[in-house]
């Protein structure tokens, strides 16, 4: 690895961070069923330890995503608590991700609901939320709605438009000056005919209708099929509208598959969007890195552990690509210099200068090797087997 490639990838790593979810070391599963992990987390400080573990080896996930209410069960009578976790483990609170899906009234939605009493219920939800998240000085409220219908004529699709326009315009309205509200998109799932933010372009025009502290969030998982993600990328940042992104492969659908595992080259095109326009416009991009995963059958830190380091990887392989020979090649219309930029930085091996770098910070070289001998594994199975064998292992 010659000293210039290196020296990039040491000032990349440098400024990579990215958020876990904490839902990501619970047990969790498919529609069909859990398959429950004996060390799974089932605590919210569980939830931190786990994710200071992930932190302390690889030393680039200083925060922590929370759903709410799963780990502030009592609102805002549950920052204390949760400050006192970020303390012990290292570990800070990072967005706030309301649950507007999972209660009974939210059957036939949240804010989609045509029922005035529900859609102010979702309100209060997420303003609580507002308000956990400027206790823990968490920026970002990351809103993501099951709502739709499942079939042709139950829903009025214009009138929900509107009500979730109101109703994000009043949450809007509940935001500190340095706070952000992500809207996510997703096409499909649990809602099968429509979803009511369905696609990037209606989340765009929601955020804007919601005001100037909306952004839109792009998890890569909520496309369809063959979807170019990279583009929606470079035009919501042409637009000054990215917001974050949540992270995970897809084979079929939201499948939250380990970033990386099935198509690394889209998440390198993704990161290398991002560092074009930056090099293009002189200026950085405030973007929220935040995986959103929940392994059922890997195990919940390796798997944590093994996304963190394949995303380093596929960030150092994207600043590789020389912006200024590629521009000039672009103008040019020189098609295969312009492409084989792209390729020979995807196909360079990047990993032993990030060894390197996690060498120079004092942090192990191998985190996944350090995970495997330090001993947390066994010990948080000793702890927490007992408890989750009285999990709940189907939905029947
Ligand atoms: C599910 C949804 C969506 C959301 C996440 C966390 O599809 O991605 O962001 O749960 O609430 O994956
Ligand atoms: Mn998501
Ligand atoms: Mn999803």
């Amino acid at each position: 690895m010659n000293a210039p490639r290196s020296e990039k990838i040491f000032a990349a790593l440098e400024t990579f961070r990215i958020e876990l979810p904490s839902w990501g070391f619970a047990n969790t599963g498919t529609r069909f069923g859990k398959f429950i992990q004996p060390a799974a987390a089932t605590t919210t400080e569980e939830k931190f330890s786990d994710a200071g573990q992930v932190h302390f080896l690889t030393g680039v996930c200083p925060t922590v995503a929370l759903h709410v209410l799963w780990d502030c069960p009592d609102g805002v009578e549950s920052t204390d608590e949760i400050q006192r976790f970020a303390s012990r483990y290292g570990v800070t609170p990072g967005s706030i991700n309301p649950n507007l899906f999972q209660d009974q009234e939210y059957k036939y939605g949240s804010f989609g609901n045509p029922d005035p009493s529900i859609r102010k219920r979702a309100l209060e939800s997420i303003k609580e939320s507002v308000a956990i998240a400027r206790r823990l000085n968490s920026r970002d409220i990351s809103l993501w709605f099951a709502d739709g219908s499942n079939y042709p004529g139950t829903a009025n699709m214009r009138q929900r438009k509107r009500w979730f326009e109101e109703a994000l315009q009043e949450s809007h309205g509940e935001l500190s000056p340095d706070q952000r509200m992500l809207i996510e998109y997703k096409p499909f799932e649990p809602a099968f005919y429509h979803t009511d933010i369905a696609d990037w372009g209606m989340a765009l025009l929601l955020a804007r209708a919601a005001g100037p502290q909306a952004k839109v969030l792009v998890d890569t998982g909520h496309h369809y099929a063959s979807q170019n993600i990279e583009q929606i990328v470079a035009w919501l940042l042409s637009e000054n509208m990215l917001g974050g992104f949540h992270f995970n492969d897809r084979r079929y659908a939201d499948d939250d598959l380990t970033m990386g595992s099935i198509d690394p080259y889209q998440v390198f095109r993704i990161f290398h969007e991002i560092r074009f326009f930056e090099w293009e416009s002189g200026q950085r991009a405030d973007i929220a890195y935040m995986i959103d995963q929940s392994h059922n059958l890997k195990g919940k830190i390796e798997s944590m552990i093994q996304t963190v380091t394949m995303a380093q990887q596929l960030f150092a392989k994207a600043v590789l690509v020389d912006a200024k020979k590629l521009a000039a090649a672009q103008k040019n219309c020189n098609l295969l210099e312009a492409e084989s930029l792209l390729q020979e930085a995807f196909a360079t091996d990047v990993r032993p200068a990030i060894q390197e770098w996690r060498d120079s910070k004092g942090l192990p070289k191998d985190p996944m090797e350090a995970f495997r001998q330090s001993g947390y594994l066994e010990r948080i199975t000793r702890e927490r087997a007992a408890k989750n064998a009285h999990k709940v292992t189907s939905y029947v």
